[in-house]
């Protein structure tokens, strides 16, 4: 017999549904929650089951687990825990610990990617093409390697996985492997995921007027409550605002954090591991503890949220030989253009700053970061454009 102890997400049910593969009904399979997994690994290990292989995916345990599972191999116990998360990484000084963040072709690994290779090795899985399919799209989707390779199909299959209960979910995909041939949706699920869309992008255009500035240990933070699409709503506002190191998405009905960061120099796994959470440097997780709750939820409930930048503009545009105008909340008007010296200089209500940047980018950072600024429309530019003109004539 099996069991196996996995994660309560798409890379954690991906490993069931390769285990069932392998294994059928003699695997028993539990997914599980960062939070609960310890608990479930140490009510395992204390029944003293020797006669029962222990599998834990996409998940680690904490320092007591480690230390019971290494005494449940010296009793003769089997175990294996596969992983992926690069706060993992010690547990491969035990025989029974297999974390690998890339795989050996050297692209990103991902839990389910790890674990079907690992049971194709052992002689327990044969390959097939459908199932190299379903776990290259877990892969992409959980590297994000998807968005970079333009792969909807992976963030389809995701969206897929929260439209039905976990069950349903696996007995489709195991029906789906074993009748074979290319990896598809039918018509049905297509016109499901069509209307999952329309609502996902409903929700974001929402929680991007609720986002709330605020600076923690030297990172600016856009702090968002949140209970659905975390993954998708941490990088569209990631991206929507560059200015900031990463995305907190806190959801109170569950008490936990998570963290999502767009740029390559932030490491959120390390922000996690403040607050006793782990994961990855683009994504990772923790529980509401107090510390957070206080810096998090208290820090911001009274602050108003910032303000969006307009879109669709034609003339007021970012880097633009016009200069670029920005407001901030107090009122007051800034416009970033670029000076004699070819460096950009910032005017506040007309009156030229001290301060110069490289780029574009550095000026419009530290104005949206000190000043919480955001970009006017083409109607209050060309005002702003107008009144300029006219000042100088009358100047003149
Ligand atoms: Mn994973």
């Amino acid at each position: 017999m099996y069991k196996l102890l996995s994660h309560n997400d798409l890379d954690g049910i991906g490993c069931g549904i390769v285990a069932k593969m392998a294994f059928g009904d003699d695997v028993k399979v539990r997914y599980n929650s960062v939070q609960i997994l310890d608990r479930e690994v140490e009510k395992f290990l204390e029944s003293g089951d020797l006669a029962t292989e222990l599998i834990i995916t996409d998940l680690s345990v904490n320092e007591e687990n480690e230390k019971r599972l290494e005494e449940f191999r010296k009793a003769g116990g089997k175990a294996v825990l596969i992983d992926h998360h690069k706060t993992a990484l010690h547990l491969n000084e035990y025989e029974w610990g297999r974390v690998q963040v890339e795989e050996e072709e050297g692209r990103l690994a991902s839990a389910t990617s790890l674990l079907y290779r690992y049971l194709i090795d052992e002689g327990l899985l044969e390959p097939s093409r459908t199932a190299d399919e379903f776990v290259e799209l877990v892969r992409q989707y959980d590297t994000w390697e998807w968005e970079k390779n333009g792969n909807d199909k992976a963030r389809q299959l995701n969206a897929l996985f929260f439209l039905v209960s976990f069950d349903e979910f696996e007995s489709m995909m195991l029906e789906r492997l074993q009748e074979g041939g290319p990896f598809k949706f039918s018509p049905f699920e297509k016109k499901l995921l069509g209307m999952e869309d329309d609502k996902m992008t409903r929700y974001i255009r929402k929680k991007r007027r609720e986002m709330v500035q605020l600076e923690a240990d030297g990172l600016y933070a856009g702090v968002v409550h949140a209970e659905s699409y975390h993954s998708e709503l941490g990088n569209e506002l990631g991206k929507d605002n560059p200015h900031l190191d990463y995305i907190v998405i806190l959801n109170m009905g569950g008490r936990k954090l998570s963290f999502r960061t767009v740029h390559d120099d932030v490491d959120v796994s390390e922000v996690a591991g403040t607050f006793g959470g782990g994961g990855h440097a683009k994504a990772s997780g923790a529980s509401m503890s107090k510390e957070a709750f206080e810096l998090y939820v208290s820090g911001s409930f009274q602050k108003d949220p910032l303000r969006e930048d307009a879109r669709h503009n034609r003339y007021n545009l970012k880097e633009s030989q016009f200069g670029t105008i920005y407001r901030a909340p107090d009122g007051d008007l800034y416009y970033i253009h670029r000076n004699e010296e070819g460096r950009w200089s910032v005017e506040r209500n007309g009156n030229v700053l001290d301060e110069t940047y490289k780029t574009f980018r550095e000026a419009e950072k530290a104005l949206k970061r000190e000043k919480g600024v955001w970009l006017l429309n083409d109607d209050q530019f060309v005002k702003f454009l107008m009144q300029r003109l006219e000042k100088a004539e009358q100047g003149s």
